[in-house]
C-alpha cells in the first residue's frame, strides 16, 4: 500500500540493499550475457535527454532527423545506401516487425509460413504466435550449420518469408545467407537477417581481415536486418535497430496516427511511446568510437575469445563446440555427457553462462566487460570443478 513519502537517503539505501542480490558487469561473472555496460558518455548523453519520446515526432523533429540519419549511417556500414527504419526495444521487437512485414506483403497467402534455421532466436516463436505465421525450422548438419538441402526441401508456394542469421544466439555462427538468397532469387520471398548480435561484431572482424562470409545488405536479396546497439554496439538499454532497403514498404504498412503533433507520421513499431535518449546515445557513442574506436573493441574480445579457446582446448573431459566466428564460445563435455551438472557448479561459484541443454553447451560470450583475468579465474575455477567431479 502506499505510504507517505520517504526521505531520498532512505530510498537509496532501501534500493541499495534491494538491488544487491544483481550480477555487475564489472564482476566478470557475467560470463553469458550479450549485453553490457554501456559507455559512459552514451549513459551521459542518455541521462542528458531521457525524457525524448519518438512516438511523437513532431514534437521531437530533432530526435527523429538524429533516428534516419543514424539508421542511414549503420545501413551504410552494412554495405546498403539510402536505408530506412528504427531503433527498436531491442532485437525481438526488430525481429517482430520483419516478421509483421513478412506477412503482410503476402497477403494472398492464406496460410503463411517463414523458413527459420532450427537455431534461430526465441523471438520468432513469439512473432508466430503472436502474428499466427506458421514457422518451418531447417535442421542444422553435424557442423551445426544450415543445411541447405532441408532448406530447399521447405520451400512451397505458402512461404512468404526466410530467415538467416548472422551470429546465432548459441554459438555465434553465420548462416550460409549467400547460398540461401541465390535459392531464393526471383522468388516473391523477403528475406529477413537477424544480425542483432552480429551487427555490431561483423563490420569491424572485417576491417580486422577476417574472412567474413556476407551477410548484409551486400547481399542483393537480403531486405531487411536486426542489429542492436544494446549488444555489441555498446548502447543504452533497450536499443535494437531495423533497417530496410525498400523505404515505401514502411510508408505502406505503417499506422496512420492524424492526431499526433505534425500529423503525417506513419508508426510500423510495436511500441507507441518510444524512447529517444537510447537514439541520441548511440549516436553520440558512434561519433566517439568512431570505426576505429569499434574495431579496437572487437579486437580485444577476440584476442580474449581465443585465450579461452586456447584454455579450453588443454582441458581434457570437455571441449569446444565449434570454432568462434565471432566472441561467443560454446563448451561442452568430451563424453557427451551431460554438462548440465558442471554448469550448476559453476553457478555455486557465481559464473553465470548461458545454458543451451538441446545443445548440451554452456555459452561464454566475451563482451567487453569480460577481462583476460576473469577468464584465468574461470578456467582456475572449471579445472577444480572437473577433478572433482572426476571428469578430467
Ligand atoms: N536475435 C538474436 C540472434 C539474439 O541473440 C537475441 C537475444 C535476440 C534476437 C533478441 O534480442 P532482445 O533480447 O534484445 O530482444 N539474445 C540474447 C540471448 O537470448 C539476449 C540476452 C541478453 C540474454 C543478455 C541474456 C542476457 O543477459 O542470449
Amino acid at each position: 500500500m502506499l505510504k507517505e513519502g520517504l526521505e531520498k537517503q532512505e530510498i537509496l539505501k532501501i534500493l541499495e540493499k534491494k538491488l544487491s542480490p544483481d550480477y555487475s558487469y564489472d564482476s566478470g561473472f557475467i560470463l553469458g550475457s550479450m549485453c553490457t555496460a554501456p559507455l559512459n558518455f552514451g549513459k551521459e548523453i542518455y541521462m542528458k535527454y531521457i525524457n525524448k519520446n519518438l512516438g511523437d515526432p513532431g514534437l521531437f523533429p530533432g530526435t527523429s532527423d538524429l533516428e534516419n540519419e543514424l539508421i542511414d549511417e549503420i545501413g551504410n556500414l552494412f554495405g546498403g545506401n539510402n536505408i530506412t527504419g528504427a531503433f527498436t526495444t531491442g532485437g525481438s521487437e526488430a525481429n517482430l516487425i520483419a516478421m509483421r512485414i513478412v506477412k503482410k506483403l503476402r497477403n494472398d497467402i492464406k496460410n503463411p509460413e517463414v523458413i527459420v534455421p532450427v537455431s534461430a532466436h526465441a523471438s520468432f516463436d513469439k512473432a508466430e504466435d503472436i502474428l499466427g505465421i506458421k514457422l518451418k525450422k531447417v535442421n542444422l548438419n553435424e557442423d551445426y550449420e544450415l543445411d541447405l538441402n532441408h532448406f530447399e526441401s521447405l520451400l512451397n508456394r505458402k512461404t512468404c518469408g526466410v530467415v538467416g542469421i548472422a551470429g546465432t544466439t548459441s554459438l555465434g555462427l553465420i548462416d550460409p545467407i549467400d547460398e540461401i538468397g541465390k535459392i531464393i532469387e526471383g522468388k516473391d520471398i523477403f528475406f529477413h537477417i537477424d544480425a542483432a548480435f552480429g551487427g555490431f561484431v561483423l563490420p569491424f572482424l572485417e576491417k580486422l581481415s577476417y574472412k567474413i562470409r556476407p551477410w548484409d545488405f551486400r547481399v542483393q536479396t537480403v531486405n531487411s536486418i536486426t542489429a542492436d546497439p544494446h549488444k555489441m554496439g555498446l548502447g543504452v538499454i533497450p536499443s535494437g535497430g531495423f533497417l530496410i532497403r525498400d523505404p515505401s514498404i514502411l510508408k505502406k504498412l505503417g499506422f496512420e496516427i492524424p492526431y499526433l503533433a505534425g500529423g503525417n507520421f506513419k508508426h510500423f513499431q510495436i511500441v507507441g511511446t518510444r524512447p529517444g535518449g537510447p537514439v541520441i546515445a548511440f549516436w553520440a557513442i558512434i561519433k566517439l568510437l568512431g570505426l576505429n574506436g569499434f574495431t579496437n573493441i572487437v579486437k580485444e574480445c577476440m584476442k580474449n575469445t581465443q585465450y579461452l579457446v586456447k584454455r579450453i582446448s588443454e582441458i581434457k573431459g570437455i571441449k569446444i563446440v565449434a570454432k568462434p566466428v565471432m566472441n561467443v564460445v560454446g563448451i561442452t563435455t568430451e563424453s557427451g555427457e551431460s554438462i548440465c551438472k558442471i554448469d550448476e557448479e559453476l553457478r555455486k561459484k557465481k559464473w553465470m553462462l548461458g545454458k543451451f541443454v538441446d545443445l548440451n553447451l554452456i555459452r561464454a560470450v566475451i563482451m567487453p566487460h569480460v577481462q583476460k583475468p576473469h577468464l584465468s579465474k574461470f578456467i582456475e575455477d572449471l579445472e577444480n570443478i572437473l577433478k572433482k567431479m572426476k571428469i578430467s
